[in-house]
């Protein structure tokens, strides 16, 4: 029995060593520790034995027993560690991961929009610095030295003479000085004013925009905003031109549009009016045009400047511009 035992051990150790793969070393170990394998024999066959003779062969089949169990368990092991990882640990039967995709903020998306209603009417895209000469942004425009916009309070001063901009005009009157008439451009970007509540933010965007030729009159500003808000909110919006001031234009008029919450009825939002005021605009000022230099007696021209994010507001019915400045992706993932 003894000899029987270690021949087996042998044999089994001599036999795992030629496994090259965890199939031949199932194989093995059912061959050998299985219900009719060569070890389990011996062990039943123990009782067999006379009884002075059972103790010491017991004791050598365990200890066979065991260690082949180790040997077996061991051999799988590194098969399966060199084979990248224990087999069948990849469940090809998991949902993929999704890939996120991303998508163009909805400022973003209103800015493009409003500016391709632009584009199809014939107007020019230009882009300049956020960082302006007080000239370009003030004196230019016809806002005089103590005019309350000009305040600490109101405008980040990098300098003396030079500012964050306030709108997105500077760049128009850069246009002008160095190209004469006709002029058709619309000057989107973002601008910065000294205020912070749940209709301000210090950063917001804007679209200014400019034409100027030979006879173009109130009728023309008239009908280029009015194509735009059909465009932008749909043909059915009713518009008001309001009389209203601004130093760079004369005569100025607030647009306002049909509430599009209560569609005139009078709501919260339009704080009972039916309107919503949606941009300034007006017949640029000679004052403007002498600055650079235009002939006020040959050329007319009309401005206006539009806020992206209060059209987007008002379009999509957000209550609080600083929702599109938090970055909250359950937020930003609606559009
Ligand atoms: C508003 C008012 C406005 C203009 C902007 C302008 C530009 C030049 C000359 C004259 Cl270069 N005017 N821009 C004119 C009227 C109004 O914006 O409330 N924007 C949100």
């Amino acid at each position: 029995m003894k000899d029987t035992l270690e021949k087996i051990r042998h044999d089994a150790l001599k036999d795992l060593d030629t496994a090259k793969d965890p199939q031949a070393v199932n194989a093995l170990r059912t061959r050998y520790l299985g219900r009719k394998g060569a070890v389990t024999q011996c062990l039943r066959q123990i009782s067999t034995l006379p009884p002075e003779q059972r103790p010491e062969a017991g004791k050598l089949a365990n200890t066979v027993k065991k260690a082949l169990e180790t040997a077996f368990t061991e051999a799988l092991k590194r098969l399966e560690e060199t084979a990248g990882g224990p087999l069948e640990a990849l469940d090809v039967t998991l949902p993929g991961r999704p890939f996120g995709r991303g998508h163009i903020h909805p400022i973003t998306q209103t800015a493009q929009e409003a500016c391709d209603i632009f584009l199809r009417l014939g107007f020019e895209i230009v882009e300049g610095p956020n960082v302006e000469l007080d000239y370009y942004n003030f004196e230019a425009l016809n806002i005089p030295k103590d005019h309350p916009a000009r305040d600490m309070q109101d405008t980040f001063y990098i300098s003396k003479d030079v500012v964050l901009r306030t709108h997105t005009s500077p760049m128009q009157v850069r246009v002008m000085e160095k190209q004469p008439p006709p002029v058709r451009i619309i000057a989107p970007g973002p601008v910065y004013r000294v205020d912070s509540d749940v209709s301000h933010t210090p950063m917001f965007h804007q679209i200014e925009g400019l034409m100027v030729e030979e006879g173009i009159s109130f009728g023309d500003l008239k009908g280029i905003l009015t194509t735009f808000v059909h465009q932008m909110f749909d043909e059915e919006t009713a518009l008001r031109f309001r009389p209203s001031f601004f130093p760079f234009t004369e005569p100025s008029a607030e647009v306002d549009i049909q509430c599009v919450i209560c569609r005139g009825k009078g709501c919260r939002v339009c704080s009972r009016t039916g309107w919503l005021e949606v941009l300034g605009s007006g017949m640029v000022h000679p004052a403007v045009f002498e600055m650079v230099h235009y002939d006020t007696d040959r050329y007319t021209g009309f401005a206006f400047g539009v806020g992206i994010e209060r059209i987007a507001m008002l379009k999509y019915g957000i209550d609080d511009i600083r929702k599109f400045f938090e970055n909250d992706i359950r937020f930003l993932n609606q559009f």
